[in-house]
């Protein structure tokens, strides 16, 4: 535990210097490039030491390739659509890898050259369009936020697993999410510079990524409020490193807290609107419908969920063990865990810091197995006060099962 907390200082350490060099940048009306080659002799010895990895690949141009997903750490559920394993997350790692982070695509991933990639600021709610490059986005003040990426249809399996009516769809399990260090700019700043009007109401960003067959370009439109929200932001890192093509690079929207359809990958361009702005991705797909041909309310903020770090299902031997397992939500961040064997009697389970608001946290419980066969369950309640309940209303895409999960285990002799 102690090392946990080491590593977890020494991130943050690290955000000080980041937050320190920019204060630096402000002050001295030097570009933050400029600084970076000032302080590179300096840098390099902290580097050295070990403290400051993130620098030296803030500005580095890998375009990224596509990632082979290794069966080891990431599962397909049909298309270029891949689970993380639960299984194989390591206990003392709060933050997901880049390559073991699940993909959702709902066409292919994209490879694109940062020197020639632009986004452009559009729509009746801005004063004047704006196009900017990667580098002038790189050379804006950075900020890093610690979040949750989720898909709204994490844990979709459970509804024919679990309550016996399936949901079409990928077959998620509980492997649709992950948490990362999302570096970029403030999607504030970079509206700022078209000007957004007072009488602005949606923000859509859209996708560079092939179109998804009649839905059009990938496209999520979110409130102006959200788009203004401090850490909504536009990220070109993540955990440290350019962002990876798989995950969006060079450039994706990071909404915390928001189902993962919000935040948009390979994004070209933003429309800020003065009229609520309607595609596929907020009234067909997104919502939750009850029956086809209808419509429903438009999901936006995720729900909480918690997941054991062991196969599904689970077998292992008699005696002592410690189960370990973690629990978000897009509300904040998680009060209480408890933890059950039948889902009668109820045991809180041990938080291990840290524990950020719409990331999630680690927790851990000591069990003594018995031979036989149990389902073994787990629920979190949130700071707002948000809970897990035993089932959740069917809804034909398969959104949002936070369910608590009765995770099958066998107990051998
Ligand atoms: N342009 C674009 N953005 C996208 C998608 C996509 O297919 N294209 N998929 C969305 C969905 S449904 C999810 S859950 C997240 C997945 O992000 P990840 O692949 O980095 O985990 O990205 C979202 N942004
Ligand atoms: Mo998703």
């Amino acid at each position: 535990m102690r090392n946990e907390h080491l590593k977890d200082e020494a991130t943050y350490d690290q955000d000080r210097l980041d937050r320190h060099l920019w204060r630096e940048a402000r002050a001295t009306g030097l570009s933050r490039r400029a600084l970076l080659k000032r302080f590179t002799a300096g840098l390099a010895a902290a580097a050295a030491s070990g403290i400051l990895p993130g620098m030296f690949c803030q500005k580095a141009r890998a375009a990224g390739t596509i990632i082979t997903p290794d069966p080891a750490f990431l599962t397909t559920v049909g298309g270029n659509n891949y689970e993380m394993r639960w299984d194989a997350v390591n206990h003392d790692d709060y933050f997901v890898a880049n390559e073991h982070f699940y993909i959702r695509d709902h066409t292919n991933s994209v490879v694109i050259d940062p020197d020639t990639w632009s986004l452009t600021l559009t729509g009746s709610g801005v004063e004047n369009e704006v196009a900017l490059t990667y580098d002038e986005l790189a050379d804006m003040e950075q900020v890093s936020v610690v979040k949750f990426m989720e898909c709204a249809g994490n844990g979709r399996a459970f509804f024919k697993l679990q309550q016996g009516t399936p949901a079409p769809g990928g077959q998620w399990h509980l492997g649709a999410v992950g948490v990362a260090k999302w570096t970029g700019v403030r999607l504030r700043d970079v509206l700022e510079l078209a000007g957004v009007k007072e009488t602005a109401v949606d923000v859509m960003p859209q996708g560079l990524d092939p179109v998804a067959g009649a839905n059009g370009h990938v496209r999520r439109p979110m409130p102006v409020e959200k788009a203004l929200d401090d850490e909504t932001i536009l990220a070109l890192q993540m955990n440290d490193v350019p962002l990876p093509a798989d995950h969006g690079g060079p450039v994706r929207v990071v909404v915390p807290g928001w189902i993962g359809i919000a935040s948009i990958k390979w994004v070209g361009s933003i429309t800020v609107s003065e009229t609520p702005l309607i595609t596929p991705f907020n009234s067909t797909l997104y919502t939750l419908i009850e029956s086809p041909n209808t419509t429903g309310p438009v999901i936006t903020s995720q729900n909480v969920k918690s997941a054991f770090e062991l196969p599904y299902p689970a077998t292992f031997s008699r005696g002592v063990h410690t189960l370990y397992g973690r629990s978000w939500s897009g509300a904040g961040a998680i009060k209480h865990v408890e933890f059950s064997d039948d889902g009668e009697h109820w045991h809180m389970a041990e938080l291990i810091a840290p524990n950020y608001s719409q990331a999630w946290v680690r927790w851990k419980v000591t069990y003594n197995a018995k031979p036989g066969t149990y389902n073994l369950r787990v629920r979190a309640v949130d700071d707002a006060g948000n809970t897990q309940p035993d089932t959740v209303p069917f809804n034909k895409n398969g959104y949002m099962f936070g369910a608590v999960v009765k995770h099958p285990l066998t107990v051998t002799a």
